[in-house]
């Protein structure tokens, strides 16, 4: 039995530090791989061709998605890091990018780059509200503090499965959902029934004037249709940290589109400290024969 880290050399040395105080062996870096078929746990970013290890029996995915892993043989099993660290920085990335929008800090750093001192009406967070597009570990946490913040927050997620304080519509309710949300934020795990879910057809059901904060993955957005919206009014401003694709190349549109505000995928970064507990929290439990944390269901489409 051999677990693997694929990652950069900083990850790596705290990694090796952290399972060596656990009193367990961490092979880093592919050039540690002295016998391929010894390797049953691989964590890495960027999946390598996994018919190297013909005995793996857990890829685990560095970040909290898994939507870049591929197909997996069978018996593999595929889990995600989950970690209060990157709940909370997804979190604080979402609480700013709607207090941006809410206060149109699109149009403020516009006007401040032609040198125009441009005041615009303020309005009270009460007198706006929040839609949450899945409402899973981070979703709940933005809530929450979203809620407290003042503004009207609604989730929306499959099950519906209720959330204290929030009023919450399930997979039926998208519609309900969509008509009471002014500013529209997404923390969807990509998978086939999110893939372009954030199109012109769901923008035409939001309120006109609406804006959208955009932390889940490029892929459930139609770019072109975001474009359109802006266009028509249906939405006034848009805050994005994932693309598709990633990077978003430098001549593309939505860079120089002053209602657009990009972050290049920084809303999290898995704190490597935590990773590794969370790790060797996997491994733990794999040799315990429980349930492993962050463990993914393989039906859910990714
Ligand atoms: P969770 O798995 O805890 O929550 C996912 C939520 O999405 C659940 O409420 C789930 O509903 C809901 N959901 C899933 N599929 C659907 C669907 N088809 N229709 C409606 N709701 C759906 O995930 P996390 O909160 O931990 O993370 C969410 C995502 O955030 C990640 O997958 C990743 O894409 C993104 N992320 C982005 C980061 C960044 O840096 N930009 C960093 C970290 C995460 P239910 O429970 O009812 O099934
Ligand atoms: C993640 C991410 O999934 O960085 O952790 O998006």
């Amino acid at each position: 039995m051999a677990f693997l880290l694929l990652s950069y050399p900083e990850r790596g040395a705290i990694w090796r530090r952290v399972f060596h105080e656990a009193g367990e062996d961490l092979w880093v870096g592919t050039d540690e791989v002295r016998d391929a078929a010894a390797v049953t746990h691989l964590a890495c970013w960027q999946p390598p061709d996994l018919s190297a290890y013909p005995n793996l029996r857990v890829l685990l995915s560095v970040g909290a998605g898994v939507d870049h892993m591929p197909p997996l043989p069978p018996g593999v099993a595929l889990v995600r890091t989950v970690a209060p660290g990157i709940d909370r920085m997804v979190r604080d990335w979402v609480v700013m990018g709607t207090l941006m929008l809410h206060r149109d800090m699109p149009a403020y750093l516009d006007a401040a780059r032609q040198g125009r001192w441009c005041q615009r009406p303020v309005r009270l967070a009460g007198s706006r509200r929040v839609g949450i597009m899945g409402m899973g570990r981070i979703g709940r946490l933005a809530a929450e503090t979203l809620a407290g913040l003042g503004f009207e927050v609604a989730g929306w997620s499959r099950s519906g499965t209720p959330v204290p304080g929030i009023e919450i519509h399930g997979a039926a309710g998208l519609d309900a959902f969509l008509a009471r949300t002014d500013i529209l934020i997404c923390l969807l795990p990509l998978t086939r029934s999110t893939r372009g879910i954030l199109n012109a057809g769901l923008f035409a059901k939001l309120p006109q004037g609406a804006h959208l904060v955009h932390a889940g993955r490029g892929a459930q957005l139609d770019m072109a249709a975001l474009s359109g919206a802006l266009d028509a009014g249906r939405l006034a401003s848009a805050m994005l940290d994932v693309t598709d694709p990633e990077p978003l190349p430098a001549d593309h549109p939505a860079w120089a589109d002053p209602r657009i505000v990009i972050t290049p995928h920084v809303a999290a970064n898995t704190d490597p400290e935590e990773g590794a507990r969370h790790a060797l929290a996997v491994l733990m439990a794999w040799r315990a024969g429980q349930t492993l944390p962050g463990l993914v269901d393989p039906e859910a489409g990714y």
